[in-house]
């Protein structure tokens, strides 16, 4: 073992660190430095990878879930050879470099994952750990074509955070043997010592989720690798390893500090820093062990990473449809071939039921399609029927049982689609979408395309009463950037609702479907599920050749209650058109002429939405007659509930009659 090369290269990383975080102003120098030698240990001797190819599919994976310790992931890919120059280190937490604060995936080349909302990195881990299992299990022979590690680096806040334990539960429950946790153990966070809030014993807690538990020195550098040796060793259980360490290392007088942990050391404590470290006082040098001791890991990397191709190869000539399946997974999605079911007109059925039709009909033509729910498969039909659970004994299986975690869900989703080869959807009802909405937010930012089957989507949900009844859950969902809310009106809306999520390869969709039965309508405009992509079209046109003189704009199961709203209005309603709106962003991203001639200015109009004004009146205009629920649900049977908040045809016609006399 290179130790000197080894230690050198922590030198450098603590260097780099101090520099940039000096330069930059901000940053947080602590874990770095404090986890410079697991870092060096990391990137030299522990991950199978090619900093010439990020994304080399059988890549180990390393996640940096403390990400508010970039500066350790950006050291340490630049001294490794990855596409990350000094210049980039220099630029630190600047305007559109490759170096943000926190690392985000898509700007720098071997960031696996975006981290900083302490937890979420865990939650991803268990989801590349997942997918690693997934794929494995669909590919592997005796030619082993999937076969990587998954390693998350931890602090004490990734530890206090709920949705590390969720994530954890299941990996210790789901026997994910290639799953290894760091525990950066320093005692250290923003207010002080962990003393102040966190007390329980980590170790025993992971003992019963069932993982290996191993505990050492993070500065041991012999000590760690028989660690990591240990925990390769254990394939039936993910294992922690918990490394006591020092904040700060290497700062004679502010080690051990919580000062140290988001602040600038300070140019003297720097310079007094380097003198301890013995390295030149000059801003970002690289000692030149460290650069050879990187240097001389080139060859095995490039070894190796032949030595997959080569496996690949001769897999691919012993096993050509493995081969093949192999490619159509990998390429994007096709969905030429996807059987989507039709629906009559005047059937009646929920959306959620006719979602569970499109994913059972879909779900053999496109394999990469997995995921589940969290404990409502039933009542949010996403089980697909003709595939199996996916468990410790039965990798092989489609459909994830998440338990009732729904934070650890999100999270765990977003790593399943950021490892590659898969298309992972999970669910839950639209009220608990608060409970995951921070992963939702990072699928939305990291452009995932993941998919949320959000049902039960209206005060409509009737007795379950107020907690479960979503009002300003579509509103919430809505503002969330780059995240594409999809509110279908019946079933043939519900099978183009998927149809779009599938085929949207840049960012996460949430489909927001009924608890109760929806009447399939006849669509007036004949290119509806052309016009779907402008995110509504009309569903009911006034009579012909007349401008309309109202418009009613009405989203998912308010389609029906328009449409019966038009009839019941008699000669009045040959004055209406009713425009079925599945998505308003994608509306309020249409071309204006369209929009414009869907809801002419001229025209009075109407909004209907079993949820809180919020927003419309940028669709609507703030003259238009917003029929919403903007205070919280009743406990009721559903039709009492419409009663009591005013959506009944007869309640609907009079405030339109009103608007027409
Ligand atoms: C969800 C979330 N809450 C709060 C923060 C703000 N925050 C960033 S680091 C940190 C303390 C983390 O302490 P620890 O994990 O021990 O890191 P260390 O001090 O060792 O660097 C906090 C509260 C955050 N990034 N994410």
């Amino acid at each position: 073992m290179q130790t000197e090369g080894i230690q050198s290269a922590a030198t450098a990383v603590r260097v780099l660190t101090m520099d940039a975080v000096q330069k930059a102003k901000s940053g947080h120098p602590g874990l770095p430095m404090g986890c410079a030698e697991l870092g060096v240990l990391l990137y030299g001797e522990i991950l199978k990878h090619n900093p010439r190819d990020p994304q080399w599919i059988d890549r180990d994976r390393f996640v940096l879930s403390a990400g508010h310790g970039s500066m350790l992931l950006y050291s340490l890919l630049h001294l490794a050879g990855y596409p990350l120059s000094l210049e980039d280190i220099k630029n630190f937490r600047q305007l559109g470099s490759k170096t943000p604060g926190h690392p985000e995936y898509g700007q720098t080349e071997g960031v696996e994952t975006t981290t900083g909302p302490l937890g979420q990195g865990v939650a991803n881990a268990v989801g590349m750990a997942i997918a690693e299992r997934m794929l494995g299990a669909a590919f592997n022979t005796d030619k082993k074509v999937i076969d990587h590690y998954t390693y998350v680096l931890t602090g004490d806040g990734d530890m206090m955070e709920g949705v590390s334990s969720e994530a954890s539960s299941l990996a210790g429950h789901l026997g994910l043997g290639k799953l290894i946790l760091f525990y950066d153990s320093n005692h250290i966070t923003i207010e002080g010592s962990t003393d102040l809030a966190f007390s329980e014993d980590v170790r025993q807690r992971y003992q019963g989720y069932g993982w290996q538990t191993l505990e050492g020195d993070a500065y041991d550098i012999g000590g760690i690798l028989k660690l990591v040796d240990a925990a390769k060793r254990e394939s039936a259980r993910p294992t922690l390893i918990l490394l006591h360490s020092t904040i700060a290392k290497g700062s004679p007088n502010m080690a051990g500090s919580h000062h140290t942990h988001g602040a600038p050391l300070g140019a003297e404590e720097v310079a007094a820093t380097k003198k301890a470290l013995g390295v030149p006082d000059e801003p970002f040098h690289i000692p030149e062990a460290a650069l050879s001791y990187f240097g001389s890991k080139q060859e095995g990397w490039q070894q190796t990473y032949r030595s997959w191709q080569e496996l690949f190869e001769a897999w691919s000539t012993e096993n050509p449809e493995k081969r093949e399946a192999w490619d159509r997974l990998f390429a994007p999605l096709d969905l030429s071939k996807a059987p989507f079911p039709s629906f009559k007109e005047g059937e009646t059925m929920a959306t959620r039921k006719a979602s569970g039709a499109v994913l059972n009909a879909i779900a053999s033509s496109i394999p990469q399609l997995v995921g589940g729910s969290a404990d409502l498969a039933p009542s949010n039909n996403t089980l697909l029927k003709d595939f199996g659970s996916f468990q410790a004994d039965a990798p092989e299986g489609r459909n994830m049982h998440f338990g009732i975690r729904e934070h650890g869900m999100g999270g765990i989703v977003n790593g399943m689609a950021l490892h590659g080869g898969l298309r992972p959807y999970c669910a839950t009802f639209l009220v608990f979408s608060d409970y995951m909405r921070p992963s939702i937010r990072l699928a939305a930012l990291m452009r995932l395309p993941v998919i949320y089957v959000f049902t039960h989507d209206s005060v409509f949900v009737g007795e379950d009463g107020p907690t479960h009844e979503p009002v300003e859950h579509l509103a919430a969902l809505r503002a969330i950037p780059n995240l594409l809310v999809l509110r279908p009106a019946d079933a043939e809306e519900t099978a183009q609702a998927w149809r779009t999520a599938l085929e949207r390869a840049d960012g996460p969709t949430a489909l927001a479907l009924t608890r109760q039965n929806l009447t399939v309508f006849g669509k007036a405009d004949r290119r509806w599920s052309d016009h779907f992509t402008y995110g509504a079209y009309v569903a009911s046109e006034a009579a012909s050749g007349a401008e309309p003189e109202l418009v009613i704009v009405a989203t998912g199961s308010e389609v029906n209650l328009a449409l019966e709203t038009k009839a019941a209005l008699g000669s009045a309603g040959q004055k209406v058109r009713v425009v079925s709106m599945p998505s308003r962003e994608l509306f309020l991203k249409a071309p204006e002429e369209y929009r414009k001639s869907l809801i002419p200015d001229s025209s009075l109009r109407v909004l209907l939405e079993s949820g809180i004004s919020q927003g419309w009146a940028a669709v609507v205009g703030k003259d238009a007659l917003l029929v919403t629920i903007d205070r919280f649900g009743e406990s009721a049977p559903a039709a009492r509930i419409a009663e009591h908040l005013g959506f009944t045809v007869t309640a609907v016609a009079e405030r339109i009659n009103a608007l027409l006399t």
